[in-house]
Formats: structure tokens, C-alpha cells, sequence
């Protein structure tokens, strides 16, 4: 794929990976509209484990992502209620019925967070999903992550993100920024929290190291610590803190520890880093 930004025009064009043409992308175009495949992704849910797996897919415009429930009881793909401009953008909701197959077709970019409301709830207070108690892979909720890749106008190159006071959660759980670009910390809590990437994660996802990073709580510094991170490659960056969560290798997701306030709810976090 190759984006031009035309200098007198500001239109974008995709150049089709098969025949070399250029296209306007208003609207988009991709290669399957000059003759090739329509691109195609998938998510399985296992039998008895009440989660999606893989947790976050990344994926092309105007992917085709088809939900496999291999489980013995029907199950709900259902987009949370945030809604920003680079989040949940298309919304949707499925009902896959036990061993059938549901299909959704995303063509905007952007993040998508869906979640099963027969076995997690929308916590309000949060904006997280919160499993239910008597799922077995407890406090892993059955939410799920897609990143549809591709240009977002408008978003700022600098954004903020905060532990509020008296949490063990990051107050937004979706923060996106241009590359290259930073996201600032702050800690109004009075414990130290840290900014770490879940480990072992394939590109485009948590494409660069960004550290073990500490921001000390107002029990440390007065009012409390402010840490800032620079993005210089684009990519998913899908962090926990490690004083509040620990990475369950077997799902490749951050999990709640018992102690932390919002328990089931892992102290974890998405930035988006799109390039220009
Ligand atoms: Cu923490």
C-alpha cells in the first residue's frame, strides 16, 4: 500500500499492491476492488474459556474479521459504548449461536472494542469491561481488541493520560497521537505506578521499546509524578503496569492482581500511533 499527500490537493491515493495503479481514497479503495482477494481475519472462541482469542488482531481496511465460536453455548460480539474519533467508529453487535461463525467488515480506521455481554458487563464508572465471577480464566474479561490500520485525520501529536487519585487504572483506557508523538503521565495517586509493554507481542504490534517506566505518587513527589513517552514508530502500543498486573503468557494480556482497586479490572492501556 503507499499513501501520497498531494501538496496542492491534500488528496490521499493508494497505490493497489497487484496492478500499480494509483486510486483517490475518498472513498477508500483497496486491492481487492482491482481483482484480488477481499482480505480476511479471524477470532476464535475456544470452548469453556470464556475469551476471544487473539485479544487484539490487527488487520487491513476493509477486513473481513469472522468470529469462530467453537464454545457449547451462544456468545455475543458486541462494540463497547466509547465512541471517539479514532475508537469504535463502526459499531456492531453479533450473535453467534454455539459451533457458528459471525463476520463483520471493518471500513474505517481505527480501534474497536468489543466485548461479550453474557459473560462481562460495561463498567460505567471505569469505561472498562469487567468480567463476570464465575468465568474461568477470572478476572480475564471476554473483550477483544481490533486495530484497522490506515490514515486518521485530526489527531494531535501530543496527548495526556492520568492515574486518578485512590485508582490502580489508567483514567483513559484508548489514547491515539500522530508519529512521531508523545503521551504524558500523571500520577495523582498516592502509589508509584509503571508504564511497561506486555511482553512477546509480534509487529505491528508494540513495534518499539519504550522501557520499565516508574511515575512516582504523591506518597514520593508532591503532586505526584509526571512521565512522558515518545512514540517514533507507528504501530499499537498495548502496556500494564506492572505493580498492579501481571501478564498472563498464556492469553498474552495483562491480568488484574487481586490487590488493585479495580480489581477485576487490569490496570492496562492502548496507544495508537498512526503515521502521517
Ligand atoms: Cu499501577
Amino acid at each position: 500500500m503507499r499513501y501520497v499527500q498531494s501538496a496542492f490537493t491534500c488528496k490521499c491515493y493508494h497505490r493497489c499492491d497487484g496492478c500499480g495503479i494509483d486510486s483517490w481514497v475518498g472513498p477508500w479503495v483497496s486491492s481487492w476492488e482491482h481483482g484480488f482477494p477481499a482480505p480476511v481475519a479471524s477470532v476464535t472462541i475456544p470452548q469453556d474459556q470464556e475469551l476471544f482469542d487473539p485479544f487484539v488482531v490487527p488487520v487491513q481496511l476493509n477486513t473481513t474479521v469472522t468470529w469462530h465460536n467453537n464454545d457449547t453455548i451462544l456468545h455475543t460480539v458486541e462494540t463497547t459504548p466509547d465512541q471517539t474519533p479514532f475508537l469504535n467508529i463502526q459499531s456492531f453487535t453479533l450473535t453467534i449461536p454455539a459451533g457458528k461463525s459471525a463476520s463483520f467488515t471493518f471500513t474505517r480506521p481505527g480501534l474497536y472494542h468489543y466485548y461479550d455481554n453474557t459473560v462481562a458487563k460495561w463498567d460505567t464508572a471505569t469505561s472498562r469491561v469487567a468480567a463476570n465471577k464465575s468465568v474461568p480464566n477470572y478476572p480475564l474479561a471476554m473483550d477483544g481488541v481490533i486495530w484497522v490500520q490506515g490514515f486518521i485525520g485530526d489527531l494531535p501529536s501530543g496527548s495526556t493520560n492520568h492515574i486518578p487519585a485512590s485508582h490502580d487504572d489508567f483514567a483513559a483506557e484508548f489514547v491515539a497521537i500522530t508519529d512521531i508523538g508523545t503521551v504524558s503521565f500523571h500520577n495523582f495517586d498516592t502509589d508509584p505506578h509503571f508504564v511497561a509493554l506486555v511482553p512477546d507481542l509480534s509487529a505491528p504490534l508494540n513495534p518499539g521499546a519504550i522501557g520499565i517506566n516508574r511515575i512516582g505518587g504523591t506518597n514520593d513527589v508532591p503532586g505526584g509524578e509526571t512521565l512522558t513517552i515518545i512514540f517514533s514508530k507507528p504501530g499499537l502500543y498495548y502496556y500494564y503496569c506492572a505493580n498492579h498486573a501481571l501478564v498472563n503468557k498464556d492469553w498474552h494480556r495483562a491480568q488484574a492482581f487481586k490487590q488493585a482497586s479495580e480489581y477485576p479490572i487490569p490496570m492496562e492501556g492502548f496507544i495508537l500511533v498512526v503515521g502521517k
